[in-house]
This record gives structure tokens, C-alpha cells and sequence, in this order.
């Protein structure tokens, strides 16, 4: 392969909602660019894209596929995420190593959720881009309708740079306002296209949204702008810097059509990404800490000539050759067998062999150049977020900050002997996607597995059962429940006594039991008189009540707030010890609560939820319906802020229900609160299950 300078790389992602055909256009590029001789199709699963058994099955993106083709004099690297968003961590990283993206928008449906987070993500990275209203092959293609719902959910700075001559069944030409020609597209010379005069019908249209090219161009420049006040118009040449500036800059979205899946607008947009599109070299530095001092910023410039530094955005793992690391060169050159460090832990990594990569297709490739992407395999202490620079340059660059979890479910295994496998599987396949996470919870003795959905979840457990042989059931997580009272008990009294043969054991104790505020905690106080129970026994007794509050006493969950009082008790001058006194406090104790009207308490977790206007009756009168309580509303840009305070216990897989009821516009954020008591009927309902188990087990 040839070897690509900065200028000559365009790293180019595709974004944009589920099924707005990212992956079919990537296979039309490929297919162009004549990588591959023949167009696969996502519904016969046959992409470069989709490798993966799972996608294959699915018809959809799981993971962000890197594709290269050449293009012109240049190397454009693809990166396709996925749309669905449980999956929205894979969007994030495709973005931090782009320069710029597609934003692809159905003809038909518009402007989705997907589209609009995607939309949420370019504008923090400030990643330029371009829209492309895609499938105008569809009946019911309507062009000018998606472009205005761009304007108005997008941005007004959107600005037509091709639209399409016709649309529905047999769409073949697009309208080029920057060339003022037509375009018609050849399948048979893979997507090529001649240029022709613009027939008449379509004169007034082009003239159109080429002065509002013009027009909107002046408006992001003054030397337009006075260009343009002088002469009522731009020159070829001004139109192209001015836009190749504004795009850059975020000022303007050109917007084009395309039918992907028929070769239709895709080699044009190839022509304009070549033309006009930023390359790493023309974007700002890249943002860096010095490694030990994050306080310390670091522009990190696209220079092949200077020290070597690279970012680990995504790791592939793969039967055959384990962890496959996927980077992007941010300066330097990069060689097999050169010496890095990882700044993150200071240990040093020999690079192995290099890959440039198609979907699961690698070839070797002797360097990477700053600003290229591409793999390596075998690093030993290196994964996603990592930085590896030279020794002479210890700086770590600005992390990928992934979605937080939304959904948790406890994770069972099938076969108890697995749990090892289960354990190391998973923090294999953790590696490889950041945005879950396994959490064991030792209170509660379970695993926790976290993910952005349902549907990220099965993916986790059925790649687990796929690569490791490990079959696990994803369950109800338990709720860590606690005991407290509400009553007081004076004098709770027991006397553990056993004096017959041998040694005997004597300790006897009176507690007193009163509730403590909520939060409180525990508190042992030492209220003995006259040394009736000895000074070195009371910690004993101490340790009695703490290990059954540990315990708990009428459900199995910890006790809180309570304070114990011990006041009196007796002693044996020979029997007495601290086991002894240790089993009065405990008991002591357990008898007292049960008389001290024993109450449950759950945790409540702060909700937020943030939904469209029409959809906010349903997620409130929902919230109610589980237990909830509503504490404020208020407006978030054109939606709505719920806040309320819910039972943990009532949001098990409450992403699924925000995402149904607002057919996935609304977000949420939880975390815990505090604890409340615990409905009676609900407590009774707990209690009685865990005597059930509690017998069971015995
Ligand atoms: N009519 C039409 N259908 C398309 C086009 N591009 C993709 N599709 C179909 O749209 C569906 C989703 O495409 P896919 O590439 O998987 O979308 P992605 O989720 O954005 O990657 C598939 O069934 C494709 O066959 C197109 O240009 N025209
Ligand atoms: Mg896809």
C-alpha cells in the first residue's frame, strides 16, 4: 500500500439512526472504490461491515467496524458504528478518532433519536459534518420534507450541496449547486457519475439553494460578506475556501442526497470529502495531559516528524489472535517493533505487527503515519483509553468518556463450577466494550452485570457463552433491604448459661433498644454499673449485637439505626468468658427487636427523566403507578425535566419503559437517595420469603 501523508487521510464516520443505511453505504464506498468487486447487502449478511455472527443475525450494527479504501490520491478511513442506543459507547469512540462524519437521515422517517444523539455527540467532539438525506430510492421519499426537519432539530445551518432530480423507484441523478451540473449516476460503472446541464424543471430549484449558498456562506466570513455586498454574488473559487472553512468550523452542514444501497450521490460525496473535507492535519491539536499532572495541557499537532504518540480507541477481542487494539496515530510514525509507553502505567510496549483493516479482513502494513488509523495485536498491558507515546514524551490524551449504565441485572450461573470462567470472561469481554460493567456486591453475594439496554446486556451473556462456554442467567438483582425499629424495648434481657461437666459458659446481659434517625447508623453504648458485667467482656457483648445486625433478624438484611444500651447483667467468677458474653449480647438483642416493631427499609433512588413535551403525562402517571413521588418539572431546552424519587425496587429495567413509552426520545439518570420504610403489605411480602428460604436452606 502506498504511504498516505496527513493531508492525504480522511477519517470519515458514519453516523446517524438504526437502518439509516450506514453500513450499506459503507459497502457502497468499498464497492466504488473497488476494495470489493461485488455489493453485499446487510439483509443477506454479507457485508465488510457486519461481520459478526451476531450482527449477521440481527440485520444489525453491534460493534464500530473500520473499513479503508483509496479514493483518489487518498486514503479515506470508514468508521461504521452502530445506531441502536444501547450501543451508543461505540458511537463515542468512532467519533474521537474522526474527522469528520455523515450524518445520514432517512428520506422517509426524517429526523430520529438516533440521529439527534448522534447529532448531541458531533457538537461536543466538534466534529464536521455533513448530512446526507439517504434512500431516496424510497417511495415516499420527500427530500425537502427531511431537510426542513434538518433545519429545524439539526440545525438552520444546514445548506444543500446536492439534491436529488427525482426520488422513489429509479432515483438516479442528483443536482450539484456547487457545480450547477446534474449528476447521473452509473451501477454499471460502479457508482460513477457524468455531469450534465441541469434540465429546465430544475433551473429554478438549483438557482434557488445556490444563492442560499451563497448567501449563507457570507454569513460565516466578512471577507465573504464584503465580497459578496460588492459584487451580489461569490466566485467558484471564494465559494470553495469559504466553505471548505465553514466546515470546518462548524458553521456550515452541507447537505447532499444519496441512495446508498444503489449507488447513487456516493462517489460525488467521496468527491467533496476529497476536495473540501478536513484531513487530521488541517484540524485543531489534539488534547493531551502530561502523564502524572492532569492540570497540565498538552497540544498534541498531526506531524509525522515528531515524537510518536498513539490512542487505543476500540478493542476487537478475537478468537485466533486474542486482543486486537484499534488506534488512531495522533503524531509521530509508528513501526512494528517499536518500544512505547503506556503512560497510563508506565509499563513499556514492544508494537507487534501492524494492520490496516476491512470489517474482520487485516493486512500488515510496515507504518502508520500521524493522523492514519489502524490495529495492532498483542499488547500486553494496554487496552481502550490508553495512550502509548515515546519515552520522550509522557503525556496521556483526553479519555473517551462512555455512557453510564442504565440497566443492571444479577447474572447466575448455570453451572456453579463455572463461576471462575464467568468472572475472567467477563473482564475479557469488558476490554472490548467499555460501556459494561460487572460489579460483584458482596453484601448481597451477587454478580451485577450493567449496560446500556436489554438488548446490550443479551449481547454481553451470549458472547460470553459463545467465546468462553459459559452459560449464565440474567436475574432480578436483590434489593439491599435493611432492618430497623420503631419502638423502644427497656430491657431486653438473656442469660446464656451451660454448667454442666467441664468448664462452664455463663454471660448474661439486659439491653435496651431505641430507633435512632434515619441514617444514623449504630451506636453501642456502655451504660454498666459497679463492673456487674466485667469491663473486659462489654466489647464481647458489643460484637454479639454487631454481628447480628449483620445478620438481620426477621429478614436476612442488614439492621440500622438502632441504638443498644447495655445497663446491667451478671457475671460468674469461672464460668463467665467472651463467647459467652458474646452470645447474651446477641441474643439479647434479636429478642429485643422482634419486640421493637421491627420495620424494612428499601432505598429510593433519585430519578430524572427527560422527555419530549406529549409524552410527559405517561412517564409521570407511570412513576406514580410505581410507588414514586413526583418533586418537581421543569424545562430542558424544547423537552421536560421529571425529578421524583422511586423504590429501587420498582425500576428494575426502567430503561425498556422510558424507551417504549417515548419511542426513544426520553433519557433518564438514577442514583440512590436515602432509605424509607417499606410499605407494610411489601414488607410482610419480603419477611415471609425470607423465612421461606431461610427454611429451605436449614
Ligand atoms: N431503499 C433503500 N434501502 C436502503 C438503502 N440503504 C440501506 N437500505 C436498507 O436499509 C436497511 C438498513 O440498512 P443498514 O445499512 O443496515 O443501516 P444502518 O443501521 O444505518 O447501518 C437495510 O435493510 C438496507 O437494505 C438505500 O439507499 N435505499
Ligand atoms: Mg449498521
Amino acid at each position: 500500500m502506498k504511504e498516505y501523508l496527513p493531508s492525504n487521510l480522511r477519517n470519515l464516520a458514519l453516523v446517524g439512526h438504526g437502518g439509516s443505511g450506514k453500513t450499506t453505504l459503507a459497502e457502497a464506498i468499498l464497492f466504488a472504490a473497488g476494495v470489493t468487486t461485488r455489493m453485499g447487502t446487510v439483509v443477506e449478511g454479507n457485508t465488510v461491515s457486519d461481520y459478526n455472527h451476531d450482527e449477521i443475525e440481527r440485520k444489525i450494527s453491534i460493534s464500530t467496524s473500520l473499513l479503508h479504501a483509496e479514493w483518489r490520491d487518498l486514503k479515506l478511513n470508514i468508521l461504521d458504528p452502530p445506531g441502536y442506543p444501547d450501543f451508543m459507547g461505540e458511537v463515542k469512540a468512532a467519533l474521537r478518532v474522526s474527522d469528520i462524519a455523515l450524518v445520514l437521515v432517512k428520506a422517509v422517517e426524517g429526523i430520529e433519536v438516533g440521529t439527534e444523539i448522534d447529532w448531541s455527540f458531533l457538537k461536543e467532539y466538534k466534529t464536521a459534518s455533513c448530512i446526507v438525506i439517504n434512500k431516496i430510492d424510497s417511495e415516499n421519499s420527500s427530500f425537502e420534507k427531511a431537510l426542513s426537519q434538518v433545519r429545524d432539530r439539526l440545525s438552520h445551518d444546514a445548506m444543500v450541496v446536492q439534491f436529488p432530480a427525482s426520488e422513489g423507484a429509479g432515483a438516479d441523478s442528483v443536482v450539484d449547486v456547487l457545480k450547477m451540473k446534474l449528476l447521473k449516476f452509473d451501477r454499471a460503472a460502479k457508482g460513477g457519475y457524468s455531469e450534465q446541464e441541469i434540465p429546465a424543471a430544475l433551473k429554478s430549484s438549483a438557482e434557488k439553494y445556490h444563492e442560499e449558498m451563497v448567501e449563507q456562506l457570507s454569513e460565516t466570513d466578512e471577507n465573504l460578506l464584503n465580497a459578496f455586498l460588492e459584487n451580489g454574488s461569490l466566485s467558484d473559487e471564494q465559494i470553495r475556501t469559504g466553505l471548505k472553512q465553514a466546515l470546518y468550523e462548524r458553521k456550515i452542514f452541507p447537505v447532499f442526497a444519496a441512495a446508498g444501497q444503489q449507488l447513487v450521490g456516493i462517489t460525488s460525496i467521496l468527491d467533496f470529502v476529497a476536495d473540501l473535507a478536513p484531513s487530521p492535519a488541517d484540524v485543531p491539536p489534539a488534547l493531551a495531559y502530561k502523564a502524572g499532572n492532569s492540570h497540565e495541557e498538552v497540544k498534541v499537532s498531526c506531524d509525522p516528524g515528531a515524537d510518536p504518540v498513539l490512542f487505543i480507541f476500540k478493542t476487537i477481542s478475537e478468537r485466533n489472535i486474542g486482543e486486537l487494539s484499534l488506534f488512531k496515530v495522533y503524531s509521530g510514525i509508528v513501526m512494528p517493533g517499536m518500544d512505547l509507553v503506556n503512560q497510563a502505567n508506565g509499563k513499556s510496549e514492544r508494537l507487534g505487527t501492524l494492520y490496516v483493516l476491512n470489517g474482520k479482513d487485516r493486512k500488515e502494513t510496515p507504518k502508520v503515519i500521524a493522523g492514519d488509523i489502524a490495529a495492532v495485536v498483542k499488547l500486553k498491558d494496554t487496552h481502550t483509553n490508553n495512550t502509548l507515546s515515546g519515552k520522550n514524551l509522557p503525556i496521556i490524551m483526553k479519555r473517551i468518556e462512555f455512557p453510564e449504565p442504565l440497566m443492571h441485572v444479577a447474572i447466575v450461573s448455570k453451572n456453579r463450577h463455572d463461576e471462575d470462567k464467568v468472572a475472567s470472561g467477563l473482564h475479557a469481554l469488558h476490554e472490548e466494550d467499555p460501556t459494561f460493567v460487572v460489579e460483584v456486591d458482596p453484601e448481597l453475594n451477587q454478580t451485577v452485570l450493567s449496560g446500556q439496554g436489554e438488548m446490550h446486556l443479551q449481547v454481553v451473556t451470549r458472547r460470553l457463552k459463545e467465546r468462553y462456554g459459559v452459560d449464565v442467567e440474567m436475574v432480578e438483582p436483590d434489593i439491599p433491604y435493611r432492618e430497623t425499629i420503631r419502638g423502644v424495648v427497656a430491657d431486653s434481657e438473656y442469660k446464656h448459661k451451660k454448667q454442666s461437666g467441664g468448664r462452664g459458659q455463663y454471660g448474661h446481659v439486659h439491653l435496651k433498644l431505641e430507633p435512632m434517625q434515619r441514617g444514623a447508623g449504630f451506636e453501642f453504648v456502655d451504660a454498666v454499673v459497679g463492673g456487674v458485667v466485667p469491663g473486659r467482656f462489654i466489647p464481647a457483648v458489643e460484637k454479639g449485637v454487631v454481628e447480628a445486625l449483620g445478620q438481620g433478624v426477621i429478614s436476612g438484611h442488614k439492621v440500622v439505626d438502632v441504638r443498644v444500651t447495655l445497663f446491667d447483667g451478671t457475671s460468674h467468677p469461672v464460668d463467665s468468658d467472651e463467647i459467652s458474653f458474646k452470645i447474651a449480647g446477641s441474643m439479647a438483642f434479636k429478642k429485643g427487636f422482634k419486640e421493637a416493631k421491627p420495620i424494612l427499609l428499601e432505598p429510593i433512588y433519585e430519578l430524572e427523566v427527560i422527555v419530549p413535551d406529549e409524552h410527559m403525562g405517561d412517564i409521570m402517571g407511570d412513576i406514580s403507578g410505581r410507588r414514586g413521588k413526583i418533586l418537581g418539572m421543569e424545562a430542558e431546552g424544547a423537552d421536560q425535566k421529571i425529578r421524583a424519587q422511586v423504590p429501587l425496587k420498582e425500576l428494575y429495567k426502567y430503561a425498556n419503559v422510558v424507551r417504549s413509552m417515548t419511542q426513544g426520545r426520553g433519557i433518564f439518570k438514577q442514583k440512590f437517595s436515602h432509605y424509607e420504610e417499606v410499605p407494610r403489605e411489601v414488607a410482610d411480602k419480603i419477611v415471609a420469603e425470607a423465612q421461606k428460604d431461610k427454611v429451605e436452606q436449614e
